[in-house]
């Protein structure tokens, strides 16, 4: 299952998920055509690196499965991954079909005009760096290799529904409205007419049939209004099904079920306002990463990581520095967790040919995939680029526009690193920075002062672009080697890093105008070892509180006191 949930009760779909058989290629052109031979298998989801002897590989694979398809040419195939690290190329009986570029966005296949029974589907993976990724590069964190989330089969009508995107909102005597925009797609030669009815919590909203032009596409939009319905926040994330139908005649034909939660997020002078009430988020960036499954991560550790996360006392993640799986996300409303989502982009070089092409790409599909969560609250770009030159600040305003066209109910913001440099803060409408003067300064008496300078530097001049906006410390933290002890606590020690932490915690989590503190990070996650990032100790990324077992180091503690106190709820232990 690609989600929590069942997507489809009339619409065909069957998980691919499972065995499939896999070959490395190194001796294959590329991506030209499917081997005959495969020496092993794979059961997918699976980040190629869990295999013996395959723990570093950065290179390309094959990997294939038979799949059995009912019906003729009435229907099409739709595949779909959530997620395929990091280019994906498609082959069915051997021809190419389709193919997408970026480890973190979901995207599919459609295949008309394939005959009843037997099929061969093989798909090409790459994960090498090179010219060809902008955004997939030596990093701070690791790029695996494989098909790293789950994958379905679909079968689809001639029309059929592409997407339907909610937005909820709050009207009067407590009743709530939702705005749900459908997408209709032919993948046929011929017009067709077609019907649609959209229901949620038991009311429906019946459309006029409309004509998709062949090989086109149709927005309608669907109003439920008056809904009688608890509204979404994590100390209450009630969700609804939201289920789409399309009628040929009088006759459904295919569906989409989605869940919706009922909320509002506004931005209103330094405050956030979830249903009108003030918002602090207290939480964590967690990178999607694990020893044993590397970013492959199945839905029980997710639950697991999440279920720390409550014991913790926080109510935020940030999914740094890409989108995440939907399964998470899925979680996330349920569990009621407050999401701040970024498309992929850590602190990359914006003058890469294929910069914008594969950012803007990153962002649209974010949004367009991800819209009806109702954990998520932010949308997110750009982490740590160069917000401080002049000639880079139109990738903002472009990234920032693509996200409001698409989706105008959500505040968007960018990490930045550039402290008083930083030129784009009048485009983001929650100002969020990443803070390590506890660590890279090593200046632990040096926090507040720091933060105090920044924050007056902000307030003092609108042409700052920040005065009097929200702000979110979005990172902050120190590194520890778990199970490095010392009294004279020194840096990398496991005590160093509860010092930092307390005291960035203490000041961020009581000052008025911040509504959000993001530890950086949940847990230790591997680097890639290449460039700086050799430097890491044990080639991770140490920050974690949780170390990659997601075992507690000695901040744990530290931390968890911190959080419950800020909310008044810290009853000694
Ligand atoms: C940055 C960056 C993170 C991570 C962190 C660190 O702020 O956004 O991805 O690299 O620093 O650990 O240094």
């Amino acid at each position: 299952m690609l989600r929590n949930f069942d997507t489809h009760r009339i619409r065909p779909a069957q998980s691919l998920n499972g065995w499939w058989d896999f070959t490395l290629a190194d001796d294959t052109p590329r991506a030209a055509k499917p081997p005959r031979d495969y020496d092993r298998s794979l059961h997918v989801p699976a980040a190629w690196e869990t295999q013996p002897g395959l723990e570093t590989y950065r290179g390309q694979a094959w990997l294939r499965t038979a799949i059995g398809l009912e019906g003729g040419d009435t229907r099409a195939a739709r595949f779909v991954f959530a997620g395929v690290s990091h280019t994906g190329t498609v082959f069915v009986d051997g021809k190419k079909v389709g193919g997408h570029h970026d480890a973190f966005t979901p995207w599919d296949v459609v295949v008309p005009g394939l005959a009843g029974g037997e099929h061969e589907l093989a798909v090409y993976v790459d994960n090498a760096f090179g010219e060809q990724s902008a955004l997939h590069k030596p990093n701070d964190y690791y790029t695996y290799g494989g098909i790293t989330r789950p994958v379905e089969l679909q079968l689809l009508p001639q029309v059929y529904l592409h997407r339907a995107a909610a937005t909820p909102r709050a009207g009067r005597n407590g009743k709530w409205s939702l705005d749900v925009r459908v997408e209709l797609r032919n993948w046929s030669r011929r017009a067709l007419k077609r019907g649609v009815t959209v229901e949620v919590a038991g009311q429906v909203a019946e459309l006029e049939p409309v004509t998709v032009p062949g090989r086109g596409e149709v927005a309608v939009v669907a109003k439920l209004t008056g809904l009688d319905v608890e509204p979404w926040s994590p100390d209450s994330p009630s969700l609804y099904f939201l289920e789409t139908t399309l009628l040929d005649g009088d006759t459904p034909v295919d569906d989409l079920i989605d869940r919706v939660g009922f909320r509002e997020v506004k931005v209103r002078g330094k405050k956030m306002l979830l249903n009108g009430q003030s918002v602090r988020l207290r939480g964590y960036n967690r990178h999607e990463d694990h020893p044993q499954f590397g970013n492959a991560i199945p839905v029980e550790a997710m639950i697991a990581d999440l279920q720390i996360l409550k014991d913790l006392g926080c109510n935020f993640v940030r999914t740094c520095h890409y989108p995440n799986d939907q399964r998470f996300l899925d979680l996330c409303d349920e569990m009621g967790f407050y999401v701040w989502e970024e498309s992929h982009a850590r602190s990359v070089d914006m003058d890469h040919p294929k910069f914008a092409e594969q950012i803007d790409a990153s962002t649209r599909e974010m949004v367009s995939w991800h819209h009806n969560h109702p954990s998520i609250i932010i949308w997110g770009i750009l982490n740590e680029c160069h917000s401080d030159k002049p000639e880079q600040k139109h990738h903002y305003e472009r990234l920032l526009k693509i996200i409001k066209s698409a989706d105008p109910s959500r505040p968007r913001s960018f990490a930045t690193n550039r402290g008083d440099r930083d030129l784009c803060l009048e485009l983001a409408d929650i100002v969020s920075v990443n803070h390590y003067t506890g660590w890279y300064g090593q200046d632990l008496a040096g926090v507040e002062p720091a933060f105090k300078q920044f924050m007056k530097w902000l307030n003092s001049d609108a042409s700052r672009g920040g005065k009097g906006k929200p702000v979110i410390v979005s990172e902050f933290g120190a590194g520890a080697i778990p199970g490095y002890r010392e009294r004279h606590r020194a840096p990398w020690t496991e005590e160093y890093q509860c010092d930092v932490l307390d005291e960035e915690l203490r000041v961020y989590l009581n000052h008025p105008q911040v509504v959000g503190a993001a530890v950086w990070q949940f847990c230790d996650v591997r680097v890639t070892p290449e460039k700086w990032w050799a430097r890491r100790p044990r080639t991770m990324n140490n920050k974690g509180t949780v170390d990659q077992f997601r075992r507690p180091k000695l901040a744990y503690d530290t931390v968890r006191r911190r959080m419950y106190e800020a909310i008044g709820r810290w009853d000694g232990q």
